[in-house]
């Protein structure tokens, strides 16, 4: 690959929404945003690149390895509470229900709440991941006929205005943020994200988060180094994205997946550390790494139950129900947007 970089056009594809969606967005970041946020990383002191990089195809299957494995509580203990609080869920939400979910993933958790709520009247996945959302929601499309789905491919980071299509029915406007998501924004910005959540769903909205819970060291430790390596393949997958696609001249296999608690942070850190004194190249520049030197990928902040409900309440939300599963790890709340 050469200095100037061969940002080729991606194939043309088929914007129009499958038959079977109620509407497709294809609001998929560029190939550029990634060079130039990669560049931008590199350059920095330290370095460090977005989690949201990880969610390509193979990221996204990678991800959801993660969440089968021994080590990682939190998809499992999360879907034993939404199951379990089905009908709590569906006495707050009534009938008709537009539920818009935020990091829609493999489209799992959402089964829970389509079962159990009261005749909900669409499903609107947004996700930065664009055939694994595609074909998560088509999915579900098969699966529940007479529920509207749409799909929104678009980095939720930034600021995002639901299309006029997304106006389906006159029900409770739910946001549906799973999996602790939230976790992997910092405080500042994870108000900011939310403040921008209440003001999609408007004035008598609500929202339904998983929070992952403060606990043992040990236990977050192991939940972020699985014993399989799914969650090492997982972070140097960005290593490869950045080869495949930006053409970056780099050898994963002298990166080391490296994963810990941050205590005085309150966040699990992801890092890609240097196994010996090397240089990455992209886009024509070399960005030199010393031994030991690591690549930031992601924070995933924990929070406790009471920070977290200031938190929300700082972003224009007053907080109504939350519940925890037996040991305290994980929490679900359920917020309403503030009047
Ligand atoms: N909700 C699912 C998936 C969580 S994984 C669950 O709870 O299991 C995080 C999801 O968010 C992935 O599907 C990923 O593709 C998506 N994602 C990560 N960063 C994103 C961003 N900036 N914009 C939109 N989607 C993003
Ligand atoms: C998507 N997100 C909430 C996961 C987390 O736990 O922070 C991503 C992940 N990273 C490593 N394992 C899982």
């Amino acid at each position: 690959m050469n200095a100037s970089l061969d940002l080729r056009e991606k194939p043309a594809r088929e914007n129009r929404a499958p038959a079977d969606l109620a509407f497709f967005e294809d609001l998929e970041p560029p190939l550029g945003d990634f060079l130039a946020d990669a560049s931008a990383g590199l350059a920095s002191a330290p370095k460090t690149l977005s989690p949201k990089y990880f969610y390509d195809q193979r990221g996204s299957e990678l991800f959801e390895g993660i969440c089968e494995t021994r080590e990682y509580y939190v998809t499992r203990t999360e879907i034993a509470l939404l199951e379990k609080l089905g009908p709590a869920f569906a006495e707050k939400a009534g009938k008709g229900t537009r539920i818009i979910e935020y990091g829609s993933g493999a489209g799992v958790k959402i089964r829970t709440l389509l079962d159990a709520l009261d005749e909900p009247a669409a499903y609107i996945a947004i996700d930065i991941s664009r055939e694994h959302l595609l074909g998560a929601t088509r999915t579900l499309a098969a699966d529940y006929p007479h529920i509207a789905m749409g799909a929104i491919c678009a980095d939720f980071t930034a600021p995002l205005t639901l299309p006029p299509e997304a106006a389906i029915g006159n029900g409770l406007a739910l946001g549906f943020l799973p999996g602790s998501t939230i976790g992997n924004f910092s405080p500042e910005m994870a108000e900011l994200f939310l403040s921008r959540i209440a003001a999609m769903l408007g004035k008598g909205g609500a929202l339904l988060i998983g929070v992952d819970l403060k606990k043992d060291k040990a236990v977050l430790d192991a939940a972020y180094n699985d014993a399989a390596g799914l969650t090492a393949a997982f972070n140097l997958n960005i290593l490869k994205r950045m080869q495949n696609e930006l053409g970056a001249v780099l050898e994963p296999d002298n990166f080391m997946h490296k994963a810990f608690f941050n205590e005085e942070k309150g966040r699990i850190e992801m890092h890609l550390e240097s196994l010996c004194d090397q240089a990455v190249e992209l886009g024509g520049t070399r960005y030199p790494f010393a031994k030991g030197e690591t690549l930031h990928t992601e924070n995933s902040h924990k929070y406790t139950v009471e920070e977290f409900t200031r938190l929300a309440e700082k972003a224009g939300f007053a907080a109504d129900t939350v519940w925890t599963d037996e040991n305290d790890y994980f929490s679900l709340h359920w917020l309403n947007v503030a009047a």
